[in-house]
């Protein structure tokens, strides 16, 4: 169906895996179009509840494919405003929970595609490396504003100064990454926080997003209040109900997303 990723469903979760190994699945035009499409898809399509997004082969993505254009003789700006800018922002603001699994390295556009994510589960094996300014860029694809958020500033800027690797036990440490598991642990590993998610209140998880995104960029009596907001939603969704019943029945939730 895709020329440059692979979709499958299960169980709720759709997984993505970037396919261009030979390239460790730097983004091209092809690629870009590919994984818009894909999470649109997997937005408008309420049989999935969760994404995965993984890669083939040794690497998650070499960010963008500096095969495809020669530097200065195209717009970048343009390029990101129609390529990259709207992939990270469809992960970021997508009413789904949004898993990275990393399994290898994850430089440039690759390193912030992984960080726009809302959950990064990396292999042992996995780096990440804001590789802009050894080839004298800045950091795009959100790099500016997620990093920083997750790591502190300083982290942040030594990273995108030296554009040095960070290394997975390193990642986790600076908490880059949720989880470090062993190489071929990952995919099992990440499948079950996926099914695990997929199962669950999924109109909720969007609204968490939701109230999150909107409390990073705001103080605290605005998040107070847009939360309140947000309750009155999840509190009328048929998982909130089915929640409390299943709490007072004393038996697990069946949710149906709804
Ligand atoms: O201009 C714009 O499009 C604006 C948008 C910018 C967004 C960005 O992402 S800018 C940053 C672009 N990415 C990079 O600068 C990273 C370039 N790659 C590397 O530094 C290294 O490949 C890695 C550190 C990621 C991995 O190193 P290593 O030693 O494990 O692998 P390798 O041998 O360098 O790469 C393997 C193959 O993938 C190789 O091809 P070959 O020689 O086997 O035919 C290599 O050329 C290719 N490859 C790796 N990265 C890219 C790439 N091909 C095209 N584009 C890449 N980004």
């Amino acid at each position: 169906m895709y020329e440059t990723l692979l979709a499958e469903t299960q169980g709720g979760a759709r997984i993505l895996t970037l396919n261009r190994p030979d390239v460790l699945n730097a983004i091209n035009a092809q690629m870009g179009d590919d994984l818009d499409e894909a999470l649109r898809d997997a937005e408008r399509s309420p049989e999935v509840r969760c994404v995965l997004l993984t890669a083939a082969g040794r690497g998650f993505c070499a960010g963008a494919d500096l095969r495809e254009q020669s530097p200065g003789h195209t717009r970048v700006g343009d390029l990101l405003r129609t390529r990259y800018n709207k992939i990270v922002a469809k992960i970021r603001t997508m009413e789904k929970p949004v898993i990275a699994a990393v399994n290898g390295v994850a430089a440039g556009a690759g390193c912030n595609l992984a960080l726009a994510a809302d959950l990064r589960i990396a292999s042992d094996r996995a780096t990440f490396i804001e590789a802009f300014s050894k080839i004298g860029l800045i950091p795009d694809s959100g790099g500016t504003w997620l990093l920083p958020r997750l790591v502190g500033v300083g982290r942040a800027l030594e990273m995108m100064f030296f554009a040095d690797p960070i290394d997975a036990p390193a990642a986790e440490r600076l908490g880059l990454v949720n989880r470090v598991v062993p190489h071929d642990d990952l995919m099992p590993r990440a499948r079950e926080w996926a099914l695990r998610l997929a199962a669950g209140p999924t109109r909720t998880f969007g609204l968490i997003k939701r109230g999150v995104n909107h409390a990073l960029a705001g103080d605290l009596e605005g998040a107070l209040d847009y939360e309140a907001h947000l309750q009155e939603v999840a509190s009328r969704t048929d998982d909130h109900r089915e929640g409390v019943a299943a709490f007072l029945a004393k038996r697990p939730p069946a949710y149906t997303g709804r």
